[in-house]
């Protein structure tokens, strides 16, 4: 990159008024706000490219002025105007090339074209300058300008002079966000588009139609608002309690806000790629229009989560309609790229369908997989007619593939370095990696979501190039995404706890030189951008900055509590009931108290406490009590489990339990059963709102002994010694639980530790029995 060409003309205005001060002009008595030093070592998120210190800091305050030439320049101008503003409550105003103290924003054509996004950042102690050769460049040059300020809190700032030249790894920056299972409003989407922006993110993939619900406004197919965009949300859910009506879930975008939205994203560089996921996840669809699906019969509307049956049917009308809705979408979305999905086609009603068949029969396609692959192929034809490009998850790949369609790979990176060596583009989003409907911690206050982790770290760590492939292959990856997938998020405010802060590390693995990562290094920044998230009202999750305590009981009234910080920052705590500060003790190694004890404890990045305290309190009676997040899942089902939210209250809280859908068990390791006489048990009930598909083999029931299966306690582990059952009642009582004492005749005095298993029997489906705690009742 060349250095750019400095027009210090302020400097010159700045020594002027010192001198003007000198001669003895009476200074003005002005309040004089305090200067916030910003960090020696700038908070920046993502990590730029390349980052030299001067000697110096520019100070930042209501006098500093803004300079920009041209009507790029000044829309930066304005963007970072107001970014400013919400961190600091100033806007800087646009001023003539001589005003001083100054930030100058410049488009410089001196600088190469062939780098796009890319910008030089100059802080000096006279002024400061951001250049770029196009807007998008000059524009995160910008951010990264706001980010120094907002290191640090307050009116003034002080920033360090340093130089920075920056250009991001990939032009593939993406988020993808799920409204199908549910719905975001248009200022919830734009918060999220500004929150990406400053993230340097640039493309949102906006996940549109799906077996739950069809969120696209499309006047010609009237039935696509009217009947696929609403679901009656199983169980309580979809039951008005004060009338007894059914309560439908419905939304879906206008034309006109899809375009506001398309609009709003490309102010801040960022390019919506819209899904119109098929041939499968098209319930919706298929309720409103049963003639394009394969059977011929009327679904409603899926009110379940999983994979599906329905597929779109191969008929022509079906392609008429496809491509009637594909040509509004080209209409609507100007992005490069329309994602048609491919994701989880279940062929079983293509096999069953006739029509299907000889259809098939008539092109001479061999088998269902192909004919998806033909399927797919069309659409990019039809698509390419448009001057669009195909994008679709890795399924595409199966059975062939034209070479320009370009493939998002999330079943690992398997189908990504599959399609680069086949020679297609390819966005990096594998599910363990970059799933965030993945829970980030193993706090019991995470919101429903799937408990398999998919840590800060874990979405820091992942390297979108895999090493396997050749210098040319690796030129396919365009790029990488996280997805943001939402059965199991029924509000913005869990979207955003999921979202943030692992959109942080997204950023910097999207944005940032692999060379620069470095995930401890990232952890010192991240306070500084957990400040930013506050001053944009940003949910994010506080369970990363948690303290999570765990006992041990030792002999008499001892006990060993274990204290750990999710993401390993420093832990402070107290044991006399008062709030930890920077002062109290930190957190080596276990504690030893007596029982009872209470620890308070929280995370601290330097003197800073990182969330508020996390109180914990034991005593020997929580000592027998374990609930669903403290007990193992039985087997290890991994990804299997799920997080899951009561269908009711249908307004207010509801309670949420871990359980394995596979195979409702729970395991208390090393329960101790010495003097105990029973088990009382609390059970939740869920529906059972799941399709499994191919799937379904694999889930187990044990035999139920009475008509709605019984509570059976096995000890020895969840393959070990029946010792106890209880038969479970038709349903649970008015506050949706019920509560059973299971005697433990056998457990003697010296029964000792044991791993106890509990297990709700019977195939209770339409709904299933969850545990949500269990407490051992001393003789
Ligand atoms: C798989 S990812 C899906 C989605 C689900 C997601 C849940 C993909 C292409 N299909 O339909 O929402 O898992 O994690």
């Amino acid at each position: 990159m060349k250095p750019i060409r400095r027009t210090w003309r302020l400097a010159l205005t700045l020594s002027c008024c010192t001198l003007l001060a000198a001669c003895g002009r009476e200074p003005e008595p002005a309040p004089v706000p305090p200067v916030a030093e910003a960090t020696a070592r700038p908070a920046l998120i993502p990590a730029p490219a390349s980052l030299q210190s001067r000697e110096g800091s520019f100070r930042f305050d209501r006098g500093t002025h803004l300079v920009a030439d041209g009507e790029a320049a000044r829309r930066v101008a304005v963007s970072f105007a107001g970014l400013v503003a919400t961190t600091h409550g100033v806007t800087p105003a646009l001023a003539g090339a001589d005003a001083a103290p100054a930030i100058t924003f410049a488009i410089d054509a001196s600088l190469p074209a062939d780098a796009p996004e890319a910008y030089v950042l100059e802080v000096a102690p006279q002024g400061v300058r951001v250049a770029a050769a196009d807007e998008r460049g000059l524009f995160y040059g910008a951010v990264t300008l706001w980010q120094l300020l907002s290191s640090a809190q307050g009116e003034a700032v002080r920033i360090p002079a340093l130089r920075i030249e920056d250009a991001p790894r990939f032009g593939w920056r993406g988020l993808m966000l799920d409204s199908a299972r549910h719905f975001q409003s248009v200022e919830q989407i734009k918060q999220l588009l500004d929150a990406m922006a400053w993230h340097k993110l640039n493309v949102f993939h906006w996940h549109l139609t799906d077996d739950q619900g069809w969120r696209i406004e499309i006047p010609q197919y009237p039935k696509l608002m009217d009947v696929a965009a609403c679901r009656i949300p199983a169980g309580e859910a979809g039951t008005d309690p004060v009338s007894g009506q059914t309560r439908p879930y419905c939304g879906y975008y206008t034309q006109d806000q899809i375009r506001d939205i398309v609009a709003y994203a490309a102010q801040r560089h960022i390019t919506v790629v819209p899904e119109f996921d098929m041939p499968g996840h098209v319930q919706a669809v298929v309720a409103a229009y049963p003639e394009y699906g394969s059977l011929g019969d009327t679904p409603a509307v899926s009110n379940e989560w999983g994979v599906h049956q329905y597929l779109f049917n191969v008929d022509e009308p079906t392609f008429a309609f496809i491509e009637d809705v594909l040509d509004e979408i080209v209409e609507l979305f100007p992005a490069p790229y329309i994602h048609i999905g491919g994701d989880e086609a279940v062929k079983d009603q293509w096999e069953q369908s006739e029509r299907v068949q000889a259809r098939m029969a008539e092109l001479g396609i061999a088998d269902e997989t192909a004919l998806q692959s033909w399927f797919v192929k069309r659409l990019e034809t039809y698509l390419e007619g448009k001057d669009r490009r195909l994008l679709g998850w890795d399924e595409i790949l199966d059975g062939g593939l034209p070479p320009q369609a370009t493939v998002m790979s999330w079943r690992g990176t398997e189908g990504g370095i599959a399609a680069a060596r086949a020679g297609h583009d390819v966005v990096m989003t594998p599910a363990e990696s970059l799933y965030l409907d993945y829970l980030q911690t193993g706090s019991p206050n995470e919101p429903p979501g799937r408990p398999a982790q998919v840590t800060l770290q874990t979405v820091y760590d992942f390297e979108p190039v895999p090493a396997v492939l050749t210098p040319a292959q690796r030129n396919h990856i365009l790029g990488v995404q996280a997805n943001l997938w939402t059965e199991h998020l029924r509000t913005w405010p869990r979207m955003q706890h999921a979202l943030f802060p692992r959109v942080a590390a997204l950023a910097e693995s999207a944005w940032s030189p692999a060379g620069r990562k470095d995930y401890a290094d990232f952890l010192t920044r991240l306070p500084a951008q957990l400040a930013r998230y506050r001053a944009f009202g940003i949910a994010y999750a506080q369970t990363p900055f948690e303290v999570l305590a765990d006992v041990e009981a030792g002999d008499g009234d001892a006990s060993t509590v274990t204290l750990e910080n999710p993401l390993g920052y420093a832990i402070r705590y107290t044991t006399d009931g008062s709030d930890p500060d920077a002062d109290s003790p930190l957190y080596e190694a276990p504690l030893q108290a007596p029982l009872p004890v209470e620890v308070r404890a929280a995370a601290f990045a330097g003197t800073t406490a990182l969330a508020p305290a996390s109180r914990h309190a034991f005593d020997a009676a929580r000592l027998r009590v374990r609930t669903d997040e403290q007990m193992a899942t039985c087997p290890d089902t991994g990804r299997l489990l799920l997080r899951l939210e009561d269908d009711g209250p249908p307004d207010g809280e509801r309670a949420i339990f871990n359980v394995t859908i596979f195979r409702p068990c729970w395991l208390w390791a090393g329960a101790e059963l010495d003097g105990i006489a029973s088990a009382k048990v609390r059970l939740g009930r869920l529906p059972y709102y799941f399709q499994l598909a191919h799937d379904e083999p694999a889930r187990r029931f044990e035999p139920a002994q009475s008509p709605h299966g019984e509570l059976l306690l096995r000890t020895g582990g969840c393959e070990g010694e029946p010792v106890a059952s209880l038969p479970l009642p038709e349903a649970p009582g008015a506050d949706g639980f019920i509560e059973l004492d299971l005697p433990l005749p056998d457990a003697g005095a010296d029964a000792g530790r044991t791993d106890l298993c509990l297990i709700a029997t019977g195939d209770t489906r339409p709904t299933m029995w969850v545990l949500d705690r269990v407490e051992l009742v001393p003789r």
